[in-house]
């Protein structure tokens, strides 16, 4: 007798190879809403520009999306909040997939509101189950590529860990770089890392798009180290499975509140120290992440007139692809000049 089939783990299968496309559309759609408003100086404007943007842009893709990190909770976010159910209109007898996602419609909204580098629209998806539900705190976090599998503590001093870092990448402690936001609450780690002799690139914004810089070679990143968004930081997992990056985090749970809604969402142990699979455990994962500014790994949002074009990041876990894809958006019909190549 042949087993029955289970319509939803073969939904949940076809997830990196059907919607990946869509996916790149989504965060494409987003960065070049988001684009627009560049060097406005209006942060709450830009977001709110890749919010609409991609809310519009999940309609037309045929999945049962659930949202699990977004905008916020439900009563502090008109679109994309926490639990709100994306994709195109349900069909009578057609049985879309479900699909969690975690979004960050611009990551980095100072970044694009000021028209400095590096700002990005991200989102990840897997079967359900496949993110962990994190409440939008801050969040502990040490981030490394594949050679460091294992050798980071969260609990250790900082010195410890750039000692594990160095000697899993076979070099000195002076020749790592560190990736560190600029934040007063990092005064501590920072004077602790310069006191041991590493290198600092201290950023404004942006940890995501720095832990998948560290997670890989050639970036001229060796590790992340500090305290940036619980919600960047399931995100960052999501790349890193993807890339087989190295992390530890933890939440930041410090006011009573904080713990009532951690617990409320599910966690257990408020203290639990997470590694990248634990955050996004999924079988089948899709990052796509978009360039709004210029950046370090994506190019930003060029405009022409006519059209514009977009640089988009495109990783799947299952089947082990990272792609990069060049896009020509034409805005109308090309015109005498033609389509813009280059
Ligand atoms: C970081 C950074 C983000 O938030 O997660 C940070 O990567 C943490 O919050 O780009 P603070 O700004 O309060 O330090 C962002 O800056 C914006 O979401």
């Amino acid at each position: 007798m042949t087993a029955p089939i289970n319509t939803h783990a073969l939904a949940a299968s076809r997830l990196e190879r059907d919607l990946a496309g869509d996916f790149v559309h989504v965060v494409e759609e987003a960065a070049i809403a988001a684009a627009r408003t560049m060097g406005q100086g209006d942060r709450e404007g830009s977001d709110q520009a890749a919010v609409q943007a991609m809310r519009q842009a999940f309609e037309d893709v045929q999945i049962a999306g659930n949202i699990v990190i977004g905008e916020g909770e439900r009563d502090e976010a008109p679109m994309l909040y926490i639990g709100e159910k994306v994709g195109a209109a349900p069909q009578p007898g057609i049985d879309y997939p479900q699909v969690d996602i975690a979004v960050d419609p611009l990551e980095g909204t100072n970044l694009c509101a000021q028209g400095t580098a590096n700002s990005i629209a991200v989102l990840a998806a897997s079967e359900p189950g496949g993110l962990l539900h994190a409440p939008d705190c801050y969040m502990e976090k040490i981030i490394a590529g594949p050679a460091c599998r294992d050798a980071l503590d969260i609990d250790a001093p900082v010195k410890y860990n750039l000692k594990a870092i160095a000697h899993c990448l076979d070099r000195q402690v002076r020749d790592l770089v560190l990736m560190v936001l600029d934040r007063p609450r990092h005064a501590e780690l920072i004077s602790q890392i310069r006191a041991s002799g590493a290198r600092i690139r201290l950023i404004p914004d942006g940890d995501l798009s720095a832990g998948i810089a560290a997670a890989v070679r050639g970036a001229g990143v060796d590790a992340v180290m500090g305290t940036g968004g619980a919600p960047e930081g399931v995100l960052t997992a999501a790349a890193l499975r993807c890339l087989s990056g190295e992390m530890v985090a933890r939440l930041v749970v410090n006011t009573p509140e904080l713990k009532e809604r951690v617990e409320a969402m599910g966690i257990r142990d408020a203290k639990r120290v997470y590694t990248a699979h634990d955050l996004a455990p999924g079988k089948q994962i899709v990052f796509a992440a978009c360039g709004v500014t210029e950046g370090a790994l994506l190019h930003g949002v060029r405009f022409f007139g006519e059209g514009c074009r977009t640089h988009a990041l495109l990783m799947t876990y299952g089947s082990r692809k990272v792609r990069f894809v060049d896009t020509v958006h034409m805005f109308h019909e090309p015109g005498r000049r033609g389509v813009r190549l280059y």
